[in-house]
């Protein structure tokens, strides 16, 4: 388990913990939700650029400590600006600290799996949908949260959203604001699974195991064809598989994986 101490020199605001090729990220201020502050922001933004660079990590898991997944931007960091007199310039913090952390996940050819483990609200909403897959407890609720202190979506909210739950629910969520349950959230698609809070981690950990065990670079490629997908036209996206299919056909997993089926037994994939 890697930490380093919060801005206070006591507890540690990122927990990483690397086992069975998965690094596993824990957002730890769990006394305000796991609200991210520019600490915690950075933290999260290195701990991925590592996990992307450890080639004995193919997966990781981000969730949060104590009832919360996150509550997204710490507020009372913003209520100190008002209070000394300044005006807020949002669009820096979010192009320095939360646009590197949503495209680190989004980029790095790694499954990333949010385990929702309660209250995930603004941003973490927000880091939660730019994750690949999202697993919930019982219990746990999602809202995008933004509007209910007057912002707009922001961390991807907007490009994510629709694209899970479809026009018509993005803006019903978005301009409320209010809580979706995660029974709800699993129904209209916005989360893959829930589980009983107990078995979350269990349930995350057999996932991002399997996952990191798998034809990595089949994964890798897979990953870029689904992100380029969403964004292009469907011709675009047919002529792009087809550039990256010409890629994967020329790693040895490929070959592994034709040989064990054709011998009908178990792939040993090497991510070459
Ligand atoms: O600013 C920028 O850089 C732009 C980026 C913005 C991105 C954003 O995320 S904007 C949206 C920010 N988040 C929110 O608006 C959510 C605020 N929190 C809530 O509405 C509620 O806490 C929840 C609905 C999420 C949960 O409610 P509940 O009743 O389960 O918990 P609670 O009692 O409200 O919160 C528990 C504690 O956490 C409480 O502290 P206390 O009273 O025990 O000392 C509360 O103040 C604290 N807390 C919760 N969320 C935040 C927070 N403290 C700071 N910032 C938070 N976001």
């Amino acid at each position: 388990m890697a930490a380093s101490p919060g801005s206070n020199g006591s507890e540690p605001i990122l927990l990483v913990e690397r086992s069975n090729r998965v690094a596993t990220l824990t957002l730890n201020r769990p006394s305000v939700l796991n609200a991210f502050n520019d600490q915690l922001l950075g933290e999260v933004s290195t701990a991925l650029r590592d996990a992307e660079r450890d080639g004995g990590v193919g997966a990781v898991i981000i969730t949060g400590a104590g009832r919360a997944f996150c509550a997204g931007q710490d507020l009372q960091a913003r209520r100190e600006i008002f209070e000394r007199g300044d005006v807020p310039h949002l669009g820096v913090g979010l192009r320095e600290r939360y646009k590197p952390m949503i495209m680190r996940i989004r980029t790095m050819e790694k499954p990333v799996i949010a385990a929702l483990n309660g209250v995930t609200a603004g941003a973490g909403c927000g880091l939660a949908l730019a994750c690949d897959i999202r697993l919930a407890a019982a219990g746990a609720n999602l809202s995008t949260a933004f509007v209910r202190v007057g912002l707009a979506c922001d961390s991807g909210t907007s490009y994510f959203l629709p694209r899970l739950v479809g026009l018509g629910r993005a803006f019903e969520m978005a301009f409320t604001g209010d809580s979706v349950t995660a029974e709800e959230a699993e129904r209209i698609g916005l989360v893959n699974h829930v589980y009983p809070a107990d078995d979350l981690m269990v349930r995350a950990r057999e996932l991002a195991e399997r996952l990191a065990n798998g034809a990595a670079r089949a994964i890798g490629l897979t990953k870029r064809d689904i992100n380029r997908a969403i964004s292009v036209d469907l011709e675009t996206a047919l002529d792009y598989e087809s550039y990256q299919q010409e890629t994967a056909g020329k790693t040895a997993d490929f070959r592994e994986g034709v040989m064990a089926f054709i011998e009908k037994r178990q792939p040993k994939y090497r991510g070459e």
